[in-house]
């Protein structure tokens, strides 16, 4: 039996040897350490001898386990730093290769003027509201105080998806749907940005397809000079100090009085040039009183209630202010243009 123990002992590091994973490892444990290890065996055999050998070969036993234990230890040290080596050397990075390239797009410069004048008006207390491109005659004419007979409903001028539906011809609907909603709440103070449609013939300053921001204030009080006050206060937020707002009387359906409101022109500060055709001013929006009609159809009773309104084109002022010459310039999406917007 001592001879076996020898021989065990001698195969079992051996064995241990040639282990080079963990898996190989448990498998080594098990055959020469485990329940069914010929160790074990060995160890239930010891019954058999004398009194006298007994001890002195349980001793000797031992001594064997002990020793293949801790030979089984730092065979697992062994393996596994060995293995947290070859880890660390794959997981290891090359701070110096160069990084992934990544493209970085360009805010598209209507949405960039539209951006910027909602942040102008948000300043002055505006809400931002939009709503439906497809809507009813109701709301895109009717309640504009553009009746049955109007030329604008013109076949010519609007895109028709049947008798009552059509594509809005002007963000105003929405800033009606605003009014029936904030109704009777006071003040009023929204403007809409959006996309409107008219049946035009596309040139260097037409599209049938383009973009509008309306404003709309309603309250108990608002006159023609709140009005005025307040795009002046535009005008210089968005094209500097030196601003200054010039009105000039005018028509809209749905405004009375009207005016068409010029600025300074924006190209030659007002000393005349092209661009201005010589004025020195440059037209940029529209606006008004709202017409006592359309703030009665909408639930403010325009014997307590007035208000101002103003229309302008985010393509128009995108195009004085980047200086592009052909609005179709702005719908074509050609790189080249609009890389000129992107943060570098
Ligand atoms: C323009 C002119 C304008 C309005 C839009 C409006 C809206 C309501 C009531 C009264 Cl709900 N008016 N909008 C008023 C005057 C002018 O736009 O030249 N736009 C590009």
């Amino acid at each position: 039996m001592k001879q076996e123990l020898a021989t065990l002992h001698t195969k079992a590091l051996q064995e241990l040897e040639d282990v080079q994973d963990t898996k190989r490892l448990g498998e080594w444990r098990v055959t020469y350490l485990g329940k069914k290890s010929e160790l074990t065996t060995l160890s239930k055999q010891m019954g058999q001898l004398d009194a006298q050998t007994r001890p002195l070969f349980g001793q000797l036993l031992n001594e064997r386990r002990q020793a293949l234990e801790s030979a089984f230890t730092s065979k697992r040290e062994a393996i596994e730093s060995a293995e947290q080596n070859a880890r660390l050397a794959a997981e290891t990075i090359d701070v110096t290769l160069p990084g992934r390239h990544t493209d970085v797009g360009a805010v598209h410069p209507i949405s960039r003027v539209i951006r910027d004048i909602e942040d102008i008006f948000l300043g002055m207390g505006f809400m931002i509201a939009d709503g439906p491109e497809v809507e009813t005659d109701r709301y895109n004419f009717e309640m504009l105080n553009l009746p049955k007979d109007h030329p604008a409903r013109d076949m010519q001028d609007t895109f028709y998806i049947t008798d009552e539906l059509l594509m809005r011809t002007h963000t105003s609907p929405m800033q009606v749907r605003t009014m029936e909603q904030m109704h009777p709440h006071a003040p009023i103070k929204v403007i809409v940005p959006g996309r409107v449609y008219r049946r035009d013939e596309d040139d260097a300053t037409h599209s049938h397809a383009f973009t509008q921001i309306e404003g709309l204030v309603v309250d108990q009080g608002i006159r023609m000079s709140d009005l005025k006050g307040v795009l002046e206060a535009f005008a210089k937020a968005l094209f500097g100090e030196h601003q200054r707002v010039r009105l000039r009387p005018s028509y809209f359906p749905f405004t009375e009085p009207s005016a068409e409101v010029d600025l300074v022109c924006v190209h030659c500060q007002g000393r005349g040039c092209r661009v201005c055709k010589d004025t020195g001013w440059i037209e940029i929006l529209g606006a008004g009183m709202v017409h006592p009609r359309v703030l009665d159809m909408a639930g403010y009773d325009s014997s307590i209630y007035s208000g101002f309104a103003f229309g302008m084109g985010p393509e128009r002022i995108a195009m004085l202010k980047y200086g592009i010459t052909d609005i179709r310039q702005l719908y074509q999406n050609d790189l080249r243009l609009l890389r000129q917007f992107a943060k570098v």
